[in-house]
């Protein structure tokens, strides 16, 4: 009896793991800030037809109206409620948008914000995205309801009531995230108000969460949420499958909490894995590529089956949480694509790209002074549409990284090499590396300040194949750079330091 409740607590953690993902597609992006109305029309245009498995979006529910600063970005992580209002748009058009993107087969991954309400400074009245009332100072929440009994304030122990020490798991759980009221998820009640959120959710059509904040909220606590929550709507999803769940979890070591503690529940996010391959692009502290041979667990990053992986995201891009300067991002264009090329070419872990927006950095000391500024907006704080131009590229400020040729050409290809090997590897002992994903792709980095000449084996069937990254396979012509796959698998390559992109793609489906 013991043995079978185990094995059921097992399998239902494994369960939350699966992002289900369809029609052979692997790739997460986050359309950070995007309203639904633009998401859905991109789920049609652009993320089905090119194979994205999925978007993870904003927080939809309703959220605190700040202006000192101007609505910042972050003015999405103070909740006010759990009504679906937010920056993005209204009830109706999230629902209107989960049900075009599930038609299309890309699945909505909510950032869902449980963790905590609104700063401690956020004040009376209904500055929030649906115009609720609500008391910061009295803990006053009524369109939940949340009142005082439902936060830590008791239970923290520190002077300020926030965490003042990450080294311990008391405060980091107990106390507020920078004067965030933080939730008591021990209390039945609370737990069950976020269970009905994220129901709610499900419901809709929803494939997951990325759980934000994780590491301040106790795995027993989530759990029990977690178990309360619906299967996944058998609309779009298969009887009995339960939601995706991945955790944001900083942890590049030597703090009070660390991310195994949450692997029994979902994935994780490995932070770790986005600051290593930005110091390696960036040749700093001496890391070359070559290093990246045992590229994934081998580098103390957590197993495969937990992670979930990315480049930059919508924090360390601007400074935010952890990783430092060394996050590579589409400021640097060329190494960002290069970055990007790499994990989605590379087996370990769910994948993300990031999609971003522009806005004016004014870095001082190190610190970008405008790391707050929110979405492209009209002068009365709503967000501006997505427009898109024939060539692909995006207006109006938004940077659209995932429309990037070398970028969306990448996401096809960890497609076609889905399930294959790691397999290959060539490396110069410096930053030339190159490895294959079985006899379906194959692809060449040249990270240092020489050219890259050289004959390797590819491991693919013999034939003339076009460089998705110098261009692509249109019809039966290809854009780019041709390679020529002799029939022992062995083709040549050349690539000189200072290509606009110093990297060559090919995989079974850019085959001429
Ligand atoms: C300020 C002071 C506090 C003071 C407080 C109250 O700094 O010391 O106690 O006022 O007087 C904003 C401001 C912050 C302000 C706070 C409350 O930046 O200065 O505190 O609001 O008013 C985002 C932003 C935060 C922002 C927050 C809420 O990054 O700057 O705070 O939203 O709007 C850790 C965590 C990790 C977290 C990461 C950023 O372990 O979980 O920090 N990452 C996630 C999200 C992130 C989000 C949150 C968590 C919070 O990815 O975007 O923070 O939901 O590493
Ligand atoms: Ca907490």
């Amino acid at each position: 009896m013991k043995l079978l409740v185990l094995l059921a607590l097992f399998g239902l953690g494994l369960a939350q793991h699966d992002p289900h993902i369809k029609h052979g597609r692997t790739t997460i992006v986050h359309l950070f800030e995007w309203r639904w109305a633009d998401i859905a029309a991109e789920c049609e245009r652009f993320l089905g037809p090119k194979g994205f498995g999925g978007v993870q979006i904003s927080p939809p529910n309703e959220h605190i109206i700040l202006n000192s600063p101007w609505r910042p970005w972050w003015q999405r992580y103070q909740p006010i409620s759990y009504n679906l209002c937010s920056r993005s748009g209204s009830e109706d058009e999230l629902r209107d948008m989960i049900t075009r993107c599930n038609n299309v087969g890309v699945n909505i991954y909510v950032d869902v914000v449980i963790n905590h309400m609104c700063g401690v400074t956020g004040g009376e009245g209904t500055h929030s995205s649906c115009g609720s009332w609500f008391n910061a100072d009295k803990r006053d929440f009524p369109s939940v309801p949340y009142s005082s009994l439902d936060f830590n304030d008791n239970k923290c122990r520190t002077s300020s009531g926030d965490i003042e020490n990450y080294g311990d798991k008391y405060q980091v759980r107990d106390c507020r995230l920078v004067g965030l009221l933080d939730l008591a998820l021990e209390k039945d009640y609370v737990r069950g108000k976020v269970a009905d959120y994220l129901n709610k959710l499900i419901d809709i059509g929803v494939a997951g969460f990325r759980v934000d904040a994780s590491k301040h909220m106790w795995p027993g606590d989530v759990d029990v949420v977690y178990r309360r929550l619906n299967n996944l709507n058998t609309k779009w999803f298969p009887g009995g499958s339960r939601a995706f769940i991945f955790q944001e979890v900083i942890d590049l070591g030597g703090e009070g909490i660390s991310t195994g503690e949450y692997f029994h529940l979902g994935r994780v996010t490995e932070f770790k894995y986005s600051a290593k391959l930005g110091t390696i692009f960036r040749r700093w502290n001496g890391e070359k590529l070559c290093y990246t041979r045992n590229w994934g667990e081998g580098w103390g990053f957590m197993p495969n089956s937990n992670a979930v992986v990315f480049v930059d995201n919508h924090d360390n891009q601007r400074g935010h949480g952890a990783g430092g300067a060394s996050i590579v991002t589409f400021w640097d264009s060329r190494l960002h694509k290069m970055a990007v090329g790499y994990m989605l070419a590379h087996p370990y872990g769910v994948t993300r790209v990031m999609s971003s927006f522009r806005w004016n950095r004014h870095i001082v000391n190190g610190k970008d002074q405008n790391d707050w500024v929110g979405p492209p907006s009209y002068s009365d704080g709503s967000t501006k549409p997505v427009p898109v131009f024939p060539d692909q590229t995006c207006g109006d400020g938004w940077v659209c990284e995932h429309r990037w040729r070398q970028i969306t050409n990448m996401v096809i290809f960890r497609n076609v090499v889905n399930g294959q090997p790691h397999t290959n590897w060539w490396d110069n002992q410096s930053n030339q590396v190159a490895f294959g994903r079985g006899d379906r792709g194959f692809i060449v980095f040249n990270n240092d300040d020489w050219d890259l000449d050289v004959t390797l084996n590819t491991g693919l069937p013999g034939g003339t194949y076009c460089d998705v990254i110098s261009g692509q396979k249109e019809g039966s012509s290809c854009t780019g750079k041709q390679i020529h796959v002799g029939s022992d698998g062995r083709a040549h390559f050349k690539i000189s330091n200072s290509e606009e992109d110093p990297f060559v793609a090919i995989h079974a489906e850019s085959k001429l």
